[in-house]
């Protein structure tokens, strides 16, 4: 990507089509690009292959040499890899994070031990005299981490970034349980470890997202890192994160080793890994991993191998680094397991927004620990450019040990039968002409009515994230939406206990009991019906945030309330989409998404209304705070950014709340105060340049309390 020199033809062609064309092509390639990490980083759903992505990016950097002034600041190729996306506020790093050589053999392992013995003078062969030893750690495959405690106290949090400079995710940190808030002693220090989910907890948010029809989690690296990077704490603290600290930086401290400073940070009341072990030579390192090879697919969580360092500090600096990478430690990676199977066919499955994944079917074979049998090959590109062809014997193995994979065909095991795979012309469901958008990889049936479509949204609708109606799952749904019993979400709510008896292999109790369950139903919380629409972009944490808001600001009235925020939520979409910015933690992406759903001519036109005319009545949270006006900070708006002393994100929140404001999470116009605390970032310089009143602590506490602050 950065070898785009001047000379490239993509460069050529990008002077030919001349600077007007560059402009325009350039701002629909960094949409492109923006939204695709977007998902990939944040929502952790790549939509576009990696290497898609890096066609797209590829063509951006040519007209870029071309065009340089196009090269602004806000350009994806200003902002890529580990570097700050700009949605959390940058953190310098007071010490660099190093980055750690690979080793994939016991000859490697060999070879970094020879080195290091050389390094420090000392003979090829061990001695007992030598003071040579390692300290072996499983190796976590999580998200780096740095933390800063000041005098006992958790003071920040960041990402590794590009290793020099991370992203505040002190908020997000806040809500993992195992990172101690306060430690066993009142010392300024900082450590460094690894932030991960659990295997358990991966599978319980796969199977959640299965259930409602989003696309599942890849592995459990993404999704913890996916996690940690949410906008908003609370859907970190959703994900049960865990964490296991391995680097201590005490200024001034006594540990010679690094197998006390493990000692030490459990004594801090650090989590450390258990499984390590010091005092180790070469051969001692290489029992430890084969001890590992095969235990670790029993362990509670990913680990993807084993950290070797030299135990002695004084050691360690005497080795020194090479380009980042310290001399004394090395990570052992283990191999995936791999095995050969045969695939039978590949299927393209229509999903919830239409979209047609091709997924390889397998003869089952065992892998990692499971049996495996089928195998998303995610889209048409993945499935050329791996030249994977129904017949073929292939390669498949687990991704971070958990998804199959399917890695490569074995060409050399054809027999001519073989046959491409070609994407269907036309919807398998509905025979609707399947699209595939300029530049996109995904195809998808674009008829909003496809049986397939429909029947997720419905499985979606009464699934365990949403209505929550047992029973009504996918086969009893299709058999409903086939017949005609039911046309809308509202017709579920319609049905007689006669109706559901007519269905296949459905006795009088049977559909009691159903009838029963959607009855039970009626009175979901508002934020579960929010929740099983399927708008996009709106998940948990923002659907629990929309319905207190809702309950705030829908105006009273006689008519039931789903019927007032029925119309509510028409009207905003249509007058107002930005007020949805209102509702903390959504910004100008998911307002939109809201105001394109809810607007007069989109797919949630009119479902609220029918809902409530069939009888659905939700229980209304509590608005936050105080219901009834009259609080300091009545009917203000205040957005919080940057680390607060004395609060973290939730709490200050909550305090404007409870003053009667309303907290949102970004600024506009509208915005009354931006509160500013340590390493405020682009929110502050956005408040600066709408000329929106920024204040400190200070003020913040003095504004909540009433106090005036000029
Ligand atoms: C672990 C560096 C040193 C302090 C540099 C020796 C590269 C991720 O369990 N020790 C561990 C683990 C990671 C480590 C070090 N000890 N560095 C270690 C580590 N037990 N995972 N890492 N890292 C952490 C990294 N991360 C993202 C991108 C590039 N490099």
């Amino acid at each position: 990507m950065s070898d785009t020199a001047l000379d490239d033809p993509a460069v050529a062609r990008a002077r030919e089509g001349g600077e007007e064309a560059a402009r325009a092509r350039h701002a629909e390639l960094a949409d492109a690009i923006a939204h695709a990490s977007r998902l990939y980083y944040e929502q952790d759903a790549p939509e576009i292959s990696d290497a898609e992505w890096d066609r797209l990016f590829h063509e951006l950097v040519a007209l870029e040499t071309a065009f340089p002034d196009l090269r602004t600041p806000e350009s994806p190729t200003q902002r890529v890899g580990g570097a700050p996306s700009g949605t959390f506020d940058e953190v310098r790093h007071s010490r660099p994070m190093l980055s750690l050589a690979n080793a994939f053999s016991e000859d490697d392992l060999r070879a970094f031990d020879a080195r290091v013995r050389r390094g420090l003078g000392l003979p090829a062969a061990p001695q007992a005299a030598d003071g040579l030893t390692y300290v072996a750690e499983l190796k976590i495959d999580g998200l780096a981490v740095s933390l800063r405690y000041e005098r006992g106290r958790f003071a920040q949090g960041a990402t590794r970034g590009d290793g020099t400079t991370g992203e505040d995710v002190t908020a997000n940190l806040r809500t993992i349980e195992s990172i101690p808030k306060r430690l066993s002693e009142a010392v300024s220090i900082e450590t460094r470890g690894e932030v991960f989910m659990p295997k358990a907890e991966f599978a319980r948010i796969n199977a959640e997202r299965e259930e409602v029809g989003l696309p599942t989690y890849a592995n459990p690296r993404n999704s913890g890192a996916g996690s940690l990077r949410q906008i908003d704490p609370g859907v970190t603290a959703s994900r049960r994160l865990a964490s296991w600290q391995y680097q201590l930086i005490e200024p001034g401290g006594t540990t010679t080793r690094q197998s006390e400073a493990l000692a030490r940070l459990e004594s801090l009341g650090f989590p450390v890994n258990p499984n390590r072990l010091a005092g180790l030579d070469l051969d001692a390192v290489l029992g430890f991993i084969e001890s590992w090879r095969q235990a670790r697919h029993n362990l509670p969580y990913e680990t993807d191998g084993v950290v070797v360092k030299v135990d002695r500090l004084d050691l360690q600096d005497r080795l020194g680094m090479v380009a980042r990478a310290p001399r004394w430690a090395i990570a052992y990676k283990f191999p995936p397991e791999q095995v050969e199977t045969l695939l039978e066919d590949i299927v393209p499955y229509v999903g919830r927004t239409g979209t047609l994944t091709p997924v390889a079917h397998l003869a089952p074979v065992k892998v990692a620990g499971s049996t495996v049998a089928r195998a998303t090959l995610h889209n048409l590109d993945e499935v050329r450019r791996k030249d994977i062809r129904i017949g073929d014997h292939v390669v498949l193995q687990k991704a971070g040990d958990v998804i199959p994979e399917v890695v490569r065909s074995l060409p050399e095991r054809r027999t001519g039968g073989e046959r491409e795979f070609e994407m269907l012309p036309t919807c398998p469901v509905c025979a609707t002409p399947i699209v595939r958008d300029e530049g996109a990889v995904r195809h998808y049936c674009p008829n909003p009515a496809c049986p397939a479509r429909v029947a997720q949204e419905f499985a979606h609708f009464t699934g365990r994230g949403g209505m929550d109606i047992e029973g009504a799952g996918w086969k009893v749904l299709e058999q409903l939406l086939g017949r005609g019993l039911v046309k809308s979400r509202g017709d579920l709510f319609r049905l007689a206990v006669e109706d559901l008896e007519s269905l296949d292999r459905f006795a009088r109790r049977s559909a009691e009991s159903l009838h029963q369950a959607i009855e039970r139903s009626r009175r979901r919380p508002l934020e579960r019906v929010l929740n099983s629409l399927g708008i996009a972009q709106v998940g948990w944490t923002t659907a629990i945030d929309l319905a207190r808001w809702l309950a705030g600001a829908v105006p009273a009235g006689d008519a039931p309330f789903l019927e007032r925020a029925a119309g509510f939520l028409r009207q905003v979409a249509s007058e107002a989409p930005d007020r949805f910015e209102e509702v903390p933690g959504v910004g100008p992406t998911v307002a939109a998404s809201l105001a394109a759903w809810f607007g007069a001519d989109g797919p949630g036109a009119g479902v609220l209304e029918d809902l409530a005319s069939a009888g659905v009545e939700p229980e209304i949270p509590a608005p936050r705070g105080p219901v009834a006006g009259g609080g300091p900070l009545d009917g203000r708006t205040l957005v919080v950014t940057g680390t607060l002393e004395g609060f973290d994100r939730q709490g200050a929140e909550d305090a404007i709340r409870m003053a009667g404001g309303k907290p949102s999470g970004s600024v506009s116009r509208r915005t009354d105060y931006l509160v500013a605390g340590e390493n405020a970032g682009s929110k502050l310089a956005k408040a600066q340049e709408l000329g929106v009143r920024v204040i400190d602590e200070e003020q913040f506490r003095r504004v909540l309390a009433g106090e005036p602050i000029d």
